[in-house]
């Protein structure tokens, strides 16, 4: 028996030695961005790096049990809650926060103000949910988002709005159908980020829920409906950070530290996503091109790392 346990410990242990450092990518550019320059960081430093394509809701299960190793951008506004979850039970590695604010909500381009006056005042979509309605919706307004966890349904009845949501598969599927919409200028309502490179292009705003707080999720007799939680928006200021397996903070320290390290500013992470969506460059040329561009700012953070 204890010489069983014996060699599987052997086993897993040179198992996990052995295994490449695997990155996740998500489906939004500016994550795959970022992504991708970490590992072209790591192959410079000489390691093997494999970038694992993966669902958010997939990713922590892959990243508690170190089949998966890094993942750049963890946002508060929709994956606060299984982060916290999991960072408490010690099964992810909290490796820092970007100095960037995040916003991830509802958001309209400018023309639809005046299709829906009160906006960006969320109680303007309670009279005006037959503007965003479409053929299908039985009269209800349509809030179009992305595959990502958020409370929308929860928020739409605790408001008393009459709307539904209309989840895509990823971010360009959301791009495509407000291009459609701006070309022809009908109202359309999205759920937006920044940073990103959309704001810069199309002018537009966040819709103004009540603001975001724990309780609001929590205590349903908080906020506007007293007997049902989340009648609020999300963070304003949100946070992003950087998490990592067990194993990554472990057997790489060096590079934890350097991930730790590691920031970009909001402008950069718009412009790059930007060479992406708008000017269609491939993702691995925009991170290839960061990484050649900015040489000195990651050797130094980095500097030590070295893969012998
Ligand atoms: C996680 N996201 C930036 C798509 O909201």
């Amino acid at each position: 028996m204890m010489k069983r346990a014996w060699l599987f410990l052997l086993l897993f242990n040179s198992y996990a030695l052995a295994a490449p450092i695997r990155i996740v990518v998500n489906d939004w550019t500016s994550q795959q961005i970022l992504a991708n320059i970490a590992e072209q960081i790591f192959i410079r430093l000489g390691y093997e790096v494999e970038l694992i394509e993966v669902t958010v809701d997939m990713q922590w299960f892959l990243l508690k049990t170190d089949r998966a190793d890094l993942q750049l951008e963890v946002w508060q506004g929709t994956m606060e809650d299984k982060f916290t979850q999991l960072h408490r039970a010690g099964a992810i590695v909290d490796l820092g926060n970007y100095s960037m604010v995040t916003r991830e909500d509802w958001w309209y381009p400018l023309y639809v103000k005046d299709m829906c006056p009160g906006l960006p005042d969320w109680r303007a979509l309670r009279k005006c949910d037959r503007v965003f309605a479409r053929i299908g919706s039985k009269g209800k307004g349509v809030y179009v988002s992305g595959p990502w966890e958020k409370p929308d349904r929860a928020r739409i009845k605790s408001l008393g709005l009459n709307f539904i949501v209309k989840q895509l598969d990823n971010g360009e599927a959301i791009w495509q159908e407000l291009k459609g919409a701006i070309a022809d200028k009908r109202p359309i309502l999205v759920f937006n980020w920044t940073p990103n490179w959309v704001g810069a292009v199309y002018p537009g705003e966040f819709v103004e829920f009540p603001a975001h707080s724990k309780a609001c999720e929590q205590d349903k007799q908080w906020g506007v409906n007293s007997k049902l939680a989340y009648d609020c928006g999300n963070p304003k200021a949100g946070w992003l950070k950087k998490v990592s397996s067990n194993r990554f903070a472990k057997m790489f320290p060096c590079l934890a530290s350097g991930i730790k390290k590691l920031d970009l500013s909001k402008n950069e992470v718009e412009h790059l996503s930007a060479k992406v969506d708008v000017e269609r460059l491939t993702v691995k040329e925009v991170a290839i091109q960061w990484v050649n561009m900015n040489k000195e700012n990651w050797q130094l953070l980095f500097s030590r790392c070295k893969s012998s």
